[in-house]
Formats: C-alpha cells, sequence, structure tokens
C-alpha cells in the first residue's frame, strides 16, 4: 500500500477542488521515491524475455530450443507446444469465448506476435539463450498495411455509421463542392515506462506489480485467464509511467510471465523491449477517408459525405472512427458517414490518446479550412457560420457546449483578426508564416466508481481506491475533494490508489476517470462528514453534544457549530468519541446495487455510458489556432505559436488540467509534424519501432502553448461540474497545424506528418 507523504503546497486556497494545487505526489517522483511497477523489490526473481516472430503470417513448424536450455542460467523455454491450461479472458467489448488461450501463439498473424519465452536466473542470460532459439515457420501470404494492393475494401461496421438527410443528393446539387482524401499513419503510445510486470504465486494466490490504466479490470483478465476468483488475484500500479491508452488490457507478456512463474515456483519479472512496446499493444491504426462537403456561395453547409477506413489485424476488430467527430461538429441537414476496417497482418491496433476524433478532426477539420480557403471566406466564420446549435446525430440538445466561446476567446488571444486570409500572405524574410485554426471535441463517457474514506484517530484523512494516477492528477484531485468536505489542509490527507484489492473505480481511460472518482470520493466523504457530525452531536463525551445544533461545520481544521463557540480539530473529535477510525465506503451504482453489479461494475465496461444515453449530448470541445514558420527553400516547419481554448466543463484543478491539455497538444503537434510508423511491405514490420527513428516532439519542437479555459459547470456530466479533459487536447492540433502549412505554403497536405518532403 503507498501512503502519500507530501511536504510542500501552494496556498491552502489551492487545497479545494478547483485550486491549483501542486502534484499531490510530485515529491515521491522527483525524489525517486515512487516505485514503478518493475522497480518493486521481489526475491528470488526470474527474468523472462519474448521471442517474437520474424514473419507477419503463417504458422510455427518447430521451434528449437535445445540450445538456448543449455546455455546458462536457462529455467525454462516457454513454446506453443506448452498447454498453458489457460481460457481466454472477456474483452473490453465484453466478449468471452470459450476458448482455451495461448498466448505464445502457433498461428503467427503479425510480425513481432510472441511465438516463445525464456526464463532465466538474470535478464542478461534470458536475452543470450532468446537469441539461440530457432523458430521453422511455414509461411503464407501477408497484407502488410492499409497501402497493401492486397489489403481490400475490408467491413463496413453497420454500427459505426450515422446518416440523416439526403446527403449524395445535397452535395449534388450544393454550388460550392469540396471533395478530397485524408490519411493518418500508424502512430504510437512510446510511453516512456515499457509495458512489463512482475508475477508472484503464493499458492493459487497471483499477485502481479504492473502498470496499469486499470487495475481491477486487469485482474479479472488474469483471474479469468487462470480460472481463479477475482479475489485471488493482486493487481498493484501506483504509479504509471505514461499509458495514453496501452495499458488499459492485460497483455499477452503478462499471460506468459504469470504463467512461468507458477510453472517455476517462483517470481518472473519481464519487461518488453522497446520494439516489443510497438507490438505488444497496437498503436493508433493508420486512416483513410475521403470527404465531400457541399456548401452555399456564402458558405452554408449543405451536406457532408464521410467515407473512412481503419487498419485492424486480422483476429480482432479495433476501428479508429474517422467518422467519431464529423457529425456533431457543424450544423447540417444532409450526412451520410461510413467506417470500414481493413484486416491486415498487423497487432490488434488500441486506443491512443482521442481514438477515433482525432483523426476524424483530421479529416472534417480540414476539410471545412479547403471549404473556407474555396470561398475565400475566414475559417473561423465559416465555422461559427455553421455553429451547430444542437447534436444533429442524436437530435439532442447539448448539455453544455461553449465552442463559439473556445473560438472567439482563442481567436482573440491568437490575434486572429490581424490574420491575412489569402494563402502566402505573411512572410518574414525567406520564411513563410502561416496562421492555421481547427476545433475538437471529446464525448463525456461516464462509468461508476466506488470510494472508502477513512478517518483516523490522529485526524488524518485517507481516501482509498483502485483508481489510477498515470500523471493525470487523480492523487491530487481526490486529496482536495476530501479536504474540503472536512475542511482541513491537504497535507492532512492521505491517498491510497492502483490496487485491485481497493475499492472498484472506472478505468483511467476516454477521459472518464476524474469525473467518475470525484463522484465516489464526494459521495464517501460527504457520508462520513455526516456520520462523524451525528456522533459529535449524539455521544455523550463528545463537547459538541449540548451545543443544541443540528449540524456542524468543518473549516480551518475545526470542527464547530457555523464557526462560532467551541471547536475542535479531527483529532479531537476522534478521541472524544473513543474512536481509532471511521471508515466509510461508498458507490456512484444506484442503490441497492447487487454484488454482481458491483463486480461488473468494477471489472468490465458494462455500465459505461456514452454521450447520449440521457436528455442530453455531452462533449468536451477545443479550438486551436497555430502559428508556423516555414523555410520556403528547405521545407522545414517550425510551430512558433500555439492558443488552445477549451470547454471541458468545471475544472477541478486548473493546474493539472492545463498540463493535460499541453500534454495533448504537444502529442497532437508529433502527429502532426513527425510521428509516422513505416511499414515494411516485404515483412509487415513497422521499421522504426524504437525512440531513435520514431520521432516524437523534444523541447526544441515545442513552442509557448498558451491555454485557455471557456468552460462553465455542467452538472449533467458528472457530479461535481466537470467534462473529460485528458483527451481532448489532442483533438484537432494536427489539423490546425496542417492547415496553419497550407496558410503559409499554399500547398495543401492531406497525409500526416507534414514532413519536409511533401512541401518542396
Ligand atoms: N481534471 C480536472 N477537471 C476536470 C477533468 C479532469 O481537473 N473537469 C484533471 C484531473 O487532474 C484529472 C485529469 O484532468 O486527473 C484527467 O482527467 P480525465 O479527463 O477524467 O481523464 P482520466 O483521469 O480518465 O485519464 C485518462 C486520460 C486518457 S484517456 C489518456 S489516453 C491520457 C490522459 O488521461 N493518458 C495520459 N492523460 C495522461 N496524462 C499522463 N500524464 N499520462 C498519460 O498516459
Ligand atoms: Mo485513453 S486512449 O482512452 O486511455
Amino acid at each position: 500500500m503507498t501512503i502519500m507523504a507530501p511536504r510542500k503546497f501552494g496556498d491552502s486556497s489551492d487545497g479545494v477542488v478547483g485550486g491549483r494545487q501542486t502534484r499531490f505526489e510530485g515529491d515521491l517522483k522527483v525524489t525517486g521515491a515512487a516505485k514503478y511497477a518493475l522497480e518493486h523489490p521481489v526475491e528470488n526473481l526470474a527474468h523472462g524475455v519474448l521471442v517474437p516472430s520474424t514473419i507477419p503470417a503463417g504458422r510455427v513448424v518447430s521451434v528449437d530450443m535445445q540450445a538456448a536450455l543449455a546455455s546458462p542460467g536457462v529455467l525454462l523455454v516457454l513454446t506453443p507446444e506448452d498447454d498453458f491450461g489457460m481460457r481466454v479472458a472477456t474483452d473490453w467489448g465484453g466478449n468471452r469465448p470459450d476458448e482455451p488461450y495461448y498466448p505464445l501463439s502457433r498461428e503467427v498473424r503479425y510480425n513481432g506476435e510472441p511465438v516463445a519465452a525464456v526464463i532465466a536466473e538474470s535478464r542478461e542470460q534470458a536475452v543470450a539463450a532468446a537469441k539461440l532459439i530457432r523458430v521453422t515457420y511455414e509461411e503464407v501470404p501477408h497484407v502488410a498495411s492499409l497501402d497493401d494492393p492486397n489489403a481490400g475494401e475490408g467491413n463496413q461496421l453497420e454500427h459505426l455509421s450515422a446518416s440523416w438527410g439526403d446527403a449524395e443528393a445535397a452535395y449534388a446539387a450544393a454550388p460550392v463542392k469540396v471533395e478530397a482524401e485524408y490519411k493518418t499513419p500508424r502512430e504510437y503510445h512510446v510511453a516512456m515506462e515499457p509495458h512489463g510486470l512482475t508475477a508472484k504465486w503464493d499458492g493459487d494466490h497471483l499477485t502481479v506489480w504492473e502498470p496499469s490504466q486499470w487495475s481491477h479490470g486487469m485482474a479479472r483478465s488474469y483471474a479469468e485467464w487462470f480460472g481463479l476468483p477475482f479475489e485471488n488475484v493482486h493487481l498493484i500500479s501506483p504509479f504509471i509511467g505514461g499509458g495514453f491508452g496501452s495499458k488499459g488490457a492485460a497483455l499477452a507478456h503478462g499471460a506468459v510471465a504469470a504463467f512461468a512463474a507458477r510453472k517455476l515456483g517462483r517470481p518472473v519479472k519481464l519487461a518488453l523491449t522497446r520494439p516489443q512496446n510497438f507490438t505488444g499493444y497496437g498503436g493508433r491504426a493508420a486512416t483513410r477517408q475521403t470527404i465531400k462537403l457541399g456548401a452555399t456561395k456564402d458558405g452554408v453547409l449543405q451536406a457532408i459525405v464521410h467515407r473512412g477506413a481503419s487498419e485492424t489485424s486480422t483476429y480482432g476488430v479495433w476501428p479508429e472512427q474517422t467518422g467519431a467527430a464529423t457529425p456533431i461538429m457543424y450544423k447540417v441537414e444532409n450526412l451520410s458517414s461510413e467506417h470500414r476496417v481493413v484486416p491486415v497482418n498487423t497487432v490488434t491496433p488500441g486506443a491512443l490518446r482521442g481514438p477515433g476524433k482525432n483523426p476524424s478532426a483530421f479529416g472534417i477539420e480540414t476539410a471545412m479550412d479547403e471549404l473556407a480557403a474555396q470561398l475565400g471566406m475566414d475559417p473561423l466564420e465559416l465555422r461559427l457560420k455553421n455553429y451547430a446549435d444542437r447534436d444533429y446525430q442524436s437530435g439532442k440538445p447539448w448539455s453544455t457546449r461553449r465552442l463559439r466561446e473556445a473560438m472567439t476567446e482563442g481567436a482573440e488571444a491568437f490575434g486572429w483578426s490581424k490574420r491575412n486570409h489569402a494563402p502566402r500572405s505573411m512572410k518574414d524574410g525567406s520564411t513563410l508564416i502561416g496562421w492555421g485554426m481547427a476545433c475538437g471535441t471529446f464525448p463525456v463517457i461516464q462509468a461508476p466508481s466506488e470510494a472508502m474514506i477513512r478517518i483516523l484517530g490522529n485526524g488524518r484523512v485517507e481516501v482509498v481506491s483502485g483508481a489510477i494516477d498515470m500523471g493525470q492528477g487523480t492523487y491530487t484531485i481526490l486529496a482536495q475533494t476530501a479536504a474540503e468536505i472536512f475542511g482541513v489542509p491537504v497535507d492532512q490527507v492521505e491517498v491510497h490508489l492502483g490496487d485491485s484489492r481497493m475499492p472498484g473505480s472506472a478505468i483511467a481511460g476516454g477521459s472518464m476517470l476524474a469525473g467518475s472518482i470525484l463522484g465516489a470520493v464526494h459521495k464517501a466523504a460527504s457520508a462520513a462528514r455526516d456520520e462523524l457530525i451525528g456522533l459529535a452531536l449524539s455521544e455523550p463525551n463528545s463537547p459538541l453534544r449540548d451545543t443544541g445544533a443540528n449540524t456542524l461545520t468543518f473549516s480551518g481544521g475545526r470542527v464547530s457549530v457555523g464557526g462560532e463557540g467551541p471547536s475542535l480539530t479531527l483529532p479531537e473529535l476522534m478521541q472524544s468519541l473513543g474512536r481509532d477510525v471511521l471508515e466509510i465506503r461508498r458507490n456512484t451504482l444506484p442503490d441497492g446495487a447487487s454484488m454482481e453489479d458491483q463486480r461488473q461494475a468494477w471489472t468490465t465496461m458494462a455500465k459505461v455510458e456514452g454521450p447520449t444515453m440521457g436528455e442530453y449530448s455531452m462533449h468536451s470541445w477545443c479550438a486551436h489556432f497555430a502559428e508556423v514558420r516555414v523555410d520556403e527553400d528547405f521545407g522545414t516547419v517550425r510551430l512558433s505559436r500555439m492558443v488552445s481554448a477549451f470547454d471541458c466543463g468545471r475544472l477541478y484543478n486548473p493546474r493539472m488540467v492545463e498540463s493535460q491539455w499541453r500534454g495533448g497538444i504537444i502529442m497532437g503537434i508529433g502527429q502532426a509534424l513527425l510521428e509516422e510508423g513505416l511499414v515494411d511491405m516485404r515483412n509487415g514490420r513497422t521499421v522504426n519501432n524504437n525512440v531513435a527513428d520514431y520521432l516524437v516532439p523534444t523541447n526544441a519542437d515545442v513552442p509557448d502553448i498558451q491555454v485557455i479555459s471557456v468552460g462553465v459547470p455542467d452538472y449533467n456530466a458528472s457530479a461535481l461540474g466537470g467534462k473529460g479533459v485528458g483527451e481532448v487536447g489532442i483533438v484537432g492540433v494536427a489539423p490546425a497545424i496542417a492547415n496553419a502549412v497550407f496558410h503559409a505554403t499554399g500547398k495543401r497536405v492531406r497525409e500526416l506528418p507534414v514532413t519536409l518532403e511533401k512541401l518542396i
């Protein structure tokens, strides 16, 4: 269990909901005291490594492991021959086929799929022995990527289609038309902390130290794999070095390590190499989409026709939904949107910050810029002119949508009114200057959570939850919430997170955690405070008993009647009540939810609700404004300035939020200018599968980023009025930058990233 002991704080006014409290666990991180999963010391460790396939498609015919077995320190070699005795676990969609699970696959479906594993006394010995393994394959023809001529059209996913009016007819009749194809490449999470774990068995109890975005969901997978009760698995993940969507699910390497640990009767640590991190969990799928916009001569949208496709694997369906943002951005009476998935020989792609919305915004927001250019209109004016007064897809009113304010206030801060709208009109010597804008969105996703509040005799307030902090600020906002309710300074609060034995929580994913877990903590803390009030007013030894009050005030570290008369500190109150501890657990499920409902709520996605499940359509919104400087001779693009305005409802901690937004924007800068998984068509391998060749932004690539909040509390979206923050920041960044490049150069780049060879 992790006890937070922060040493330094901002103003006391920062330590409440809405305050700018500094990062609660910051000290632990900068001093190295925060232990990440793979750093957890475990005695008698054995070390595992995976052997990845070197072909993209086919079968493992045989594995020659004699030399590896004879190699120093080797304890165990696992191959597809081994009967793991495991069963397939429930996937994110809630499906659980009744089938055996082989984490080392005999069928090879992508280059890099694990086909063998070596466990040895040391990691070095395991690595050396793994090199001696000879795998014989029977290869079959493969489809390398979406660009492979054999990729085919793929399969249309009906549930992702949207349609109203008669889009094709309205497009045909529209006096002004834009039609273009937009492409995004494979992109990867590149978290600093690699995937990996230590697995340890005690009888039929399994402990797993593993970075996780979802302690309960991942513990369930381990339990299901091994046919164990959920309670027998203990997954521990107090700190994470970046997940960005990649650490929400238990993966094959976890199964291998846990199986090996059981077989050897000793703990096994297994960490993926950097290249293996590109195939351990899939990155963002490559996408392509065609958008047709029809408009009147004065820029009123008449029709949107959208046809998109994304790569998936041959064994799983992950749609990177190119039409996710398209239907809700603008007012349009005729729309048709369809998405296909095209199976290729890749690891199944996965969730990467802003899934779906992100490539979708690249399509629609570039197309809108093209329409503005064709009309000779200010792209901001075009967007405001076609502002969606409601959600045309669901027909529902917005809960809150301050996108207009985001656009106008962002434009004001950026100085947009000084823009000369003609491309190539703004220069500084041989440097072309471009200003571009684009909008973004991410849905409010709601899920139940549970939390426990413990008040100790010494007055410390503990918040306990299985929720995850991978850097977003969960520790901090939970501490602020409890501090506010008990009227104590934040340093009187301790937060315990990231443990599947703690109360269940929503995934730190889909930007749903903060709204969900704060609801639970607020409920549990309010209940604990009510309980304390009840006791303080009724217990014979309580000095507050005879005040005749019917409630008490918690403020400035003291409990009193409306701040008047006698007052007690929390420890004094606990002492007078004769209590060492008061513990209250609450969840946000409807009252009377059964144990089965609760189990499902914390360990599956069964109770997760989308943005239009209720009366309203609920989303976060943003508008980005980018300035680029392009060297005309060399085609190099430098982002020189960025202003982004957001509507994410109420902000629980603006300091954390600004950092979330900037983090998302920085990832968007990478997507716009640098990031591209390059596929070798001969063998289906992403060749730049390392941090030297897969480029992400460094400090020198990132200019000053001004972020602005225009949100107002939205109590439909969450108990405390906030909307999601973690993902919306990346959405719309790439089109804003690409639009700025068009404004600078007059060249429209419709395929990310915008690299110099596309400009000269
Ligand atoms: N917050 C707030 N007010 C709100 C909403 C959020 O103050 N109205 C702040 C809180 O500090 C909260 C944080 O923003 O902890 C993120 O909240 P939320 O939007 O609910 O997102 P989650 O907690 O569910 O986090 C997941 C989200 C996702 S899906 C990805 S991907 C992502 C992201 O968060 N990956 C991250 N941010 C990341 N940040 C870091 N450092 N590392 C990652 O891997
Ligand atoms: Mo975020 S991609 O939903 O973890």
